[in-house]
């Protein structure tokens, strides 16, 4: 084994010594059902012991090739080493002490750092929060009392949260929504461009979700407008070209706030620092988590300083909000996202994946769209010649891709999306073979 091929001392490899779930993991497991809710779901009963670079190793010794990164978040590699150094000179000189009570320098560094990073070149303050959801919740608590208004408009598909209010924003009811109302009003779901689905361009589809907007809300009405300007969790849908910044030029006529929800986009997971720079748009607010600080739990919430400073002193924060050592790990990883420039390792990604993914769709027949920006790639899985969701196919494949050791995720609100979302520090002989293995799950899935 050569020296590039350890990261964090772990081999850069895809290795099963087990099948999976193996022995220890299924112990673990029994463990687990009988001490941890029901409530909490998984994709894969394993348990983790070590992770680096692009890959997870299990309790079992099995080493998984990482097509996940936590859900977006280890955008800087798992357990980065800088990342690890950071928090622990943090944690040994002090772990807390309540930003609203007595405030500390690295809480500071990550609102200079966001303010400069996003979007605009406008005077911004930012505001720091533990989770997505949280910092979602915050932009509209903002956005509502800056402007005295009180309708949200959010759009098909999206994602926002858990929380109470941000599973009202969220579309999709299972496993989401299911028995948990009654949800927050004043959130109003509009249609979004969805090329594959739709057709439309991004002009004609805007017109037509703000026709509805001023239709059925009166655009005096609406507080903000939030969206991901690539989906998350509803699969990886890309805007057609136009409809961002038509919505945009709309919030900005009508007094509207414009929310770019960034948590699953942002730091250079689409092969720029946010989403919203390929359609050159400049949002008014946005929101930040899971790539900001490799691992540690850290959100975000930046906008204009004259929206941001609306607000009543005491009228934001937390008691965790901001904690010292979320905010080294995310001084640690904006540094690695700077020196080791992912954005262009995000771009490789993309340049890596998209033309194997289309070729496997050209040789399957169930890939109806290969789409996503950076390394944030998907496909979607629908019947032959149709557009027609199939989720069993797209769980059969996952499963072959799990048994062989590629942690894949699914997504959609028909659960008909297999997605990609790599740390951006993945080495490329495991991209390639990830792909391989991906490409065989298909093979198989369809004989
Ligand atoms: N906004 C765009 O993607 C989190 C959720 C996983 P939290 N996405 C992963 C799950 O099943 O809970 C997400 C997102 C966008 C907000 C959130 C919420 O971020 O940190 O999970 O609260």
């Amino acid at each position: 084994m050569t020296a590039e091929n350890l990261i964090n001392g772990i081999p850069q490899e895809r290795r099963l010594t087990t099948a999976i779930p193996g022995p220890k993991s299924l112990d673990m497991q029994k463990r687990r059902v009988s001490a941890v809710s029901g409530g909490v779901g998984m994709t894969l009963p394993i348990f983790i012991e070590r992770a680096g670079g692009g890959v997870v190793v299990d309790v079992d010794g099995n080493s998984m090739i990482d097509m996940g990164s936590g859900i977006a978040v280890t955008t800087v590699g798992n357990a980065a080493t800088e990342v690890a150094a950071a928090v622990t000179e943090q944690v040994e000189r002090f772990t807390h002490t309540c930003f609203m009570v007595t405030q500390y320098e690295n809480y500071v560094d990550v609102c200079e750092a966001l303010n400069r990073l996003t979007p605009g070149d406008h005077e911004k303050r930012s505001a720091l929060f533990n989770t997505g959801a949280e910092a979602v919740e915050n932009a509209v608590k903002i956005a509502r009392h800056y402007t005295k208004r009180q309708a949200v408009v959010v759009f098909e598909h999206g994602y926002h949260g858990r929380t109470n209010l941000t599973m009202a924003m969220t579309g999709k009811n299972q496993p989401y929504k299911q028995g948990f109302g009654p949800f927050a009003p004043e959130i109003y779901r509009m249609p979004l461009s969805n090329p594959f689905h739709d057709g439309l361009s991004g002009a004609d589809a805007a017109k037509h979700a703000i026709s509805r907007i001023e239709k059925e809300l009166g655009a005096g009405n609406v507080a903000a407008i939030v969206i991901e300007p690539i989906q998350g969790e509803g699969g990886f849908i890309v805007p057609a070209q136009g409809f961002l910044p038509a919505l945009v030029k709309f919030a900005n006529n009508n007094g509207i706030v414009f929310v770019a929800d960034e948590v699953q986009t942002g730091f250079c997971r689409t092969g720029a620092w946010f989403a919203c720079e390929h359609e050159g748009i400049v949002p008014d607010m946005i929101t930040t988590a899971k790539g900001i600080a490799g691992g540690l739990p850290l959100a975000a919430v930046t906008g204009r300083a004259e929206i941001m400073d609306a607000v009543h002193a005491g009228g934001l924060g937390g008691t965790y909000g901001g904690n010292p050592i979320a905010c080294a790990a995310a001084m640690a990883s904006i540094g690695i996202m700077e020196q080791q420039d992912l954005n262009a390792k995000a771009k490789n990604i993309e340049n890596v994946m998209v033309p194997r993914l289309k070729k496997i769709a050209e040789d399957c027949g169930v890939i109806g769209d290969v789409r996503g920006r950076g390394a944030m790639i998907a496909v979607e899985i629908t019947k032959p010649g149709t557009d027609e969701p199939d989720p069993d196919m797209t769980g059969k494949v996952a499963k072959l891709c799990h048994s062989e050791g590629v942690l894949v995720l699914t997504a959609g609100t028909y659960g008909n999306v297999l997605r990609f979302l790599p740390p951006l520090v993945m080495p490329e002989h495991l991209l390639d073979d990830a792909l391989t293995i991906i490409e065989r799950a298909f093979k198989e899935a369809t004989a």
